[in-house]
């Protein structure tokens, strides 16, 4: 074991979902080595305890798997399980913490994001539960980071992770495991395999697209062998290091040509996508897009059709920014509803305490109790038990879902790369007025709250504050504004827009249309247009 002495670098920060940047960042000397030293040094008690390691496959994923195989070696821990070719996805690593019993694990990954020598790249440690290590550990990370002084490595030969089996490294055991089998074990468990099967068998016709990431073994694996899907059922299903020069975010921008198909007069019956690192998903029915607020609505009310929910819902979570679609699913339910921050470490006390069963984010995550992520092939399987078993299209079940509850029209505007002191500046200005929007008119609207949203934990008793700005409008109607804290470069501004019509409302109106008044008010609140020069969003989602 060598210790090395270093200097700090002083912007190791966490932000949402771990420390991310690009990757010639991530390569400056010793930039990486600080950064996990700095994760071992925050914790306690790991000595002879087993690691997971993992990532999304992208560019830089092996040399760092490398570098952390040999740093928990030196640091004491007992055992790494890492998966085959240094992949996991986060779903499958979270599964691989809690089955294993790990002490915790690290994840390689910068998500949605694109992958590429110059592109982005990610470290994140989630804890022994599989979920993302609290804001009290993140926070204990980042001082490390300011003031660490060497950090401790074994200096051997790079281990074979390509090869399924175990070895030795320095005293420590490196077991290097199959990526995809625990987890569609786990899946197998929670749906209803045999009627999935008999529907695809009855010529079913689905379309997912991994986009090169790390999903595509799993989708292949689950899908088209388990489940009979036809061959050709997954696409883009080789994860590559720069995922084939796509952008891996499941939404209608980056997966518009899935969307154009299923749009399209020769549609399957189906279609999905994942993200980089398998934990979003993106739901298209023939000739209907569900936005992510309405499939966790959905999700929810349909849960019990699948086997692993039978026994009905604890509760249902959602990040404040979601659409209060599932809301309205938990008030039919009879049972708990926890408005939280973005980001789905916020998830994980709840799912611990048996509050929550299913979770969700507008940002195309949705998970339960399962595994401690979010979990996007796991959303797809649950649509695809939830379709055979009502043997209705999707678009029928969202129509009529909308007719039961009402329909929360919804959209996300993102301004990307903005100057970030000027990205500052909006949130600051917008917080200054709170106090006296109440009763004010925007427009045709009158607003009837304004707050900056804090969050007390029900299960821990922390608190996290200014977790975005949120504007309610009377009638039920809100715009949200926050500043996104997975991003690389300059600042992205995030615009939230939800308007709800209740049951005997109009719920066939077009998205943008049901919105306009919502998306005016938010230029004028906000300035966007004087404060960042931006006339239009970057993407909507
Ligand atoms: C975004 C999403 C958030 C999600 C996070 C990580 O964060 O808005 O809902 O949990 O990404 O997702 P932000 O701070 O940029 O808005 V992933 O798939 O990157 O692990
Ligand atoms: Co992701």
């Amino acid at each position: 074991m060598t210790i090395v002495a270093t200097t700090p670098y002083d912007d190791q920060k966490p932000g949402t979902s771990g420390l991310r940047k690009k990757v010639p960042h991530f390569q400056q000397p010793n930039y990486v080595h600080n950064f996990i030293q700095s994760i071992f040094d925050s914790l306690e008690g790991f000595e002879g305890k087993t690691l997971v390691i993992g990532g999304d496959g992208r560019f830089y994923n092996r040399e760092v798997v490398q570098i952390a195989l040999k740093m928990a070696a030196a640091n004491g821990f007992g055992r790494v399980l890492v998966g085959q070719g240094g992949l996991l996805s986060t779903p499958a690593a979270s599964n691989v913490i809690r089955k294993y019993g790990a002490f915790g694990g690290i994840i390689l990954s910068a998500s949605h994001n694109p992958g590429g020598p110059t592109e982005d790249f990610g470290i994140k440690y989630n804890i022994g539960n599989g979920g993302p290590a609290p804001e009290r550990i993140t926070e204990a990370i980042y001082a490390r980071t300011k003031e660490i002084e060497d950090y401790k490595i074994l200096e051997a030969p790079d281990v074979d992770i390509d090869t399924i089996g175990t070895t030795d490294l320095g005293g420590m055991t490196v077991e290097v495991i199959d990526p995809v089998a625990d987890y569609a074990e786990l899946m197998e468990t929670l749906f209803d395999f045999p009627a999935i099967r008999a529907m695809f068998a009855g010529g079913f016709r689905m379309a997912f697209d991994a986009m090169s990431a790390a999903t595509g073994p799993y989708a292949t694996e689950i899908l088209e062998h388990r489940l009979g899907a036809a061959a050709g059922t997954v696409r883009n299903g080789i994860p590559l290091p720069d995922f084939g020069g796509h952008h891996p975010d499941p939404n209608l921008v980056y997966a518009k040509a899935l969307y154009d198909e299923m749009m399209g007069p020769d549609a399957p019956d189906f279609g999905a996508a994942s993200d980089g690192d398998g934990d979003r998903n993106l739901i298209i029915g023939r000739d209907i897009f569900i936005t992510p607020s309405d499939s966790l609505a959905m999700l929810a009310a349909n849960a019990h059709l699948a086997p692993g929910y039978a026994a009905g819902l604890a509760g249902i979570a959602r990040s404040m920014p979601t659409s209060a679609a599932a809301d309205r699913v938990a008030e039919k339910l009879g049972v708990g509803m926890y408005e939280t921050p973005t980001g789905w470490k916020f998830f994980g006390n709840l799912l611990d305490a048996g509050l929550a069963t299913i979770c969700g984010e507008e940002s195309a995550g949705t998970g339960s109790n399962h595994v401690r992520e979010k979990d996007g092939l796991w959303a797809v399987l649950l649509w695809l038990n939830i379709l055979a078993v009502r043997k209705e299209p999707a678009k029928a079940i969202a129509e009529a879902h909308w007719r039961e509850y009402g329909r929360n029209y919804y959209a996300r505007h993102d301004y990307e790369g903005i100057d970030t002191d000027a990205a500052n500046g909006l949130v600051e200005a917008l917080r200054a007025k709170l106090p006296d929007l109440p009763g004010t008119k925007v427009g045709p609207l009158t607003v009837a709250a304004a707050d900056d949203f804090a969050y007390l934990d029900p299960v821990d008793g922390s608190t996290s504050s200014h977790q975005g700005i949120r504007i309610l409008f009377e009638g039920g109607s809100r715009v949200v504004f926050r500043l996104s804290g997975t991003g690389t470069s300059g600042a992205t501004l995030r615009v939230y827009i939800e308007a709800y019509e209740p049951p005997d409302g109009n719920l066939g109106l077009e998205v943008p249309d049901a919105l306009a008044d919502l998306i005016a008010a938010a230029e004028t609140l906000a300035q966007i247009k004087e404060r960042t020069g931006r006339t239009e969003p970057d993407v909507i989602t």
